[in-house]
Parts: C-alpha cells; structure tokens; sequence
C-alpha cells in the first residue's frame, strides 16, 4: 500500500537551486514513488553548526511511496551522495540534505531514522515549505496539523518550558545562560516560591494543590506577558508537571485529580501562555517514565535533547529557539 511521506530539502553550498532541481528530478526517476507536490524555495539563514556557513534554499515534498521508511531513507542519501555531499563537520555545510519528516501517521524510533523529524515543531524553515505542500498533514506526535505547528512558532511571546529544571540545581547555570543569550524574561520556581535550595521538601507537601495552581496560572497569565514583543520567556519547569506532580502526591488516582485541577482553572482562571515547547532530558526516550512524559507533553511542541553535557545542551535549546524564528 503506498502512503504520503514528506521530505524536507535544503542546501548552502554550491548551485543550490540546481542542486535542489536535481533532486526533485531523480526522486521522479525512483521507480516506487511518485513525486505529488514540491513547494517553492526559500531562502534561510543558516540556523546552528559552524559559523560563517552560506545561506540555505530550503524546500518541502510530498512523496507516495511503496518504500518501507527505511529504505526510503537510504534513497534520499543515495541521492545526496550524488550530488556530492561529503558528511564530515556535524551541521556543516551542505550540497544537500534530504530529511524525512513525516511518514503517513507512523512513529519510528530506531538509532538510524527518528519519524516525526525530531526538530520539525521547532522549526519555520522546515514549516514554512512544508505548509505550502499540505497545510493539513498531522504530526501523529501532538496531533497538530502542520498549519497549527507553524501558527504556533508566530504566537508571542515565545516561551520556552524547561521541563524538570528546577529539580537540578546543576541546570542553573545553563538556565542562566539561555535567559541572557536570548536577552529574554526567566521565571524560575525557586525565586517565585521562595523555596530555599537547602532542604528538598516536595512541593505537594508544602502547597494546597489549588493554590500552587492559582499562583503558576497567575504567573503565566498571558495579560503580563503581552508587551514582551519578540522576547523569549523561559521557565525551569512545566505547568503541567508541577501539578502532576503535586496531584499524584495527594492522591493515588491522581489522573483523575489532575483533570479536575485542569477543570476547575478553565472556569476560574485566565488562560496560562502556553509553551512555544517544551524541553525533555535524553534520558526520557524509552525509559521507564516514557509513558508519564508522553502524557505530559501530549499536544505540545517538544524539543529531546541529544547532548551529554550540559553546557551543550543550552547551545542545542538557543538553537531551537533560533530555528522557531528562521
Ligand atoms: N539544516 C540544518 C541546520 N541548520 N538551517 C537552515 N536555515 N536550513 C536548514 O536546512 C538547516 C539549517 C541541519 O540539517
Ligand atoms: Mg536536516
Ligand atoms: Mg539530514
């Protein structure tokens, strides 16, 4: 049965639009599929990697192929093998790059090929082209539409929810660092809550649940954030974490309870900014909280980090963020 997988395409090096041409022409040529539409080019700049790389002409196309996922992977790299791409620098410049994004409503983990692109919420120069082909195609990861991931990177202010951070300690710096590189506003839980870092006492402990929820929604009511203009806000936490958190304390049916707190905040409280996305730790992919930070994430953008270190992963964040507005 053949299905629609849609391909990302981009270039910085060398005659790019003829480069992007010739791709388009030898996927035509590729006997299990059909090429159904290809946007126009748009000129980006380059967003990551070394410095001083050349502009990028990104593009977007709708394939429907009987390939299995895998190997259309190893189509697309034969094809930018051809146009002599050389994988040497991670991020480096490139003749060409040919990135699945979505491969009908299927979710692929292996170490070889991630489906849903892993960054394609995150960014407009994947988006942009790819709204052009087919506004309507659904990310099966937040069941949002393509149109929707896109209108979501235009929403100001852009908030940025570092998930679990203020648990770490050891995050603070990198925290620190992604507030004053964005030049952005930081709303850490520790400042707000006047919690003092030297005895851990879980928050379910220390906060009636309904009135933890009144402050956070208060603090992410969008009406105080309205004038921050094209500046980031950054929080080292997640509304809905933090009341995962403090519901499953109180109670064993804490699903159950948290809807109710989600319940009783949409009749009495205003509407919370909602993040741009959200950042996971690796350690999240398949292990045994996999499910919980599923049920979290849901419906919003999520970055997963692939760095070990800490500091690289701010520069990976201040790369995502840099991706949402190119
Ligand atoms: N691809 C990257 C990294 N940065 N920036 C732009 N503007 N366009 C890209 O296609 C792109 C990038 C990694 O594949
Ligand atoms: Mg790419
Ligand atoms: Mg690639």
């Amino acid at each position: 049965m053949a299905k629609l997988a849609h391909i990302g395409l981009g270039s910085n090096l060398g005659d790019r639009k003829a480069i992007l041409d010739g791709a388009v022409a030898q996927l035509q040529q590729t006997p299990e599929l059909i090429v159904r539409s290809v946007s126009t080019y748009h000129e980006t700049k380059p967003v990551g990697g070394p410095a001083g790389q050349g502009p990028f002409l990104n593009a977007a196309a709708v394939l429907e192929t009987t390939l299995e996922p895998i190997t259309l992977l190893h189509r697309l790299q034969e094809i930018e093998a051809d146009a002599g791409r050389v994988r040497t620098v991670h991020w480096g410049e490139r003749t060409l790059d040919l990135d699945v994004l979505l491969f009908g409503d299927e979710i692929i983990h292996t170490p070889e090929l991630s489906v849903p692109h892993p960054r394609m919420g995150v960014r407009r120069f994947v988006l942009v082209p790819l709204e052009e082909t087919t506004p309507d195609a659904r990310d099966p990861l937040t069941g949002r539409s393509i149109s929707e991931l896109r209108a979501n990177l235009d929403r100001r202010p852009s908030y940025l929810a570092l998930k679990g951070w203020w648990e770490h300690p050891e995050k603070s710096p990198a925290y620190l660092r992604i507030v004053r590189e964005l030049d952005g506003i930081g709303l850490s839980l520790r400042e707000s809550l006047q919690l003092d870092d030297s005895h851990d006492c879980p928050l379910a402990v220390r906060f009636e649940p309904y009135e933890l929820l009144e402050r956070m929604v208060q603090w992410l009511d969008s009406r105080h954030w309205s004038g921050l203009g094209d500046q980031w806000l950054i929080t080292d936490f997640s509304l809905r974490e933090i009341l995962l958190n403090v519901a499953s304390h109180w109670t064993a049916n804490w699903e159950t309870q948290f809807w109710s707190l989600i319940a009783r905040w949409n009749e009495q409280l205003p509407m919370p900014i909602q993040p741009t996305f959200l950042v996971y730790g690796i350690r999240s992919w398949g292990g045994p909280r996999d499910a919980e930070y599923n049920y979290l994430s849901r419906d919003l953008p999520c970055l997963r980090l692939e760095s070990k270190a800490i500091d690289e992963e701010a520069s990976e964040i201040l790369t995502a963020c840099a991706a949402t507005r190119t």
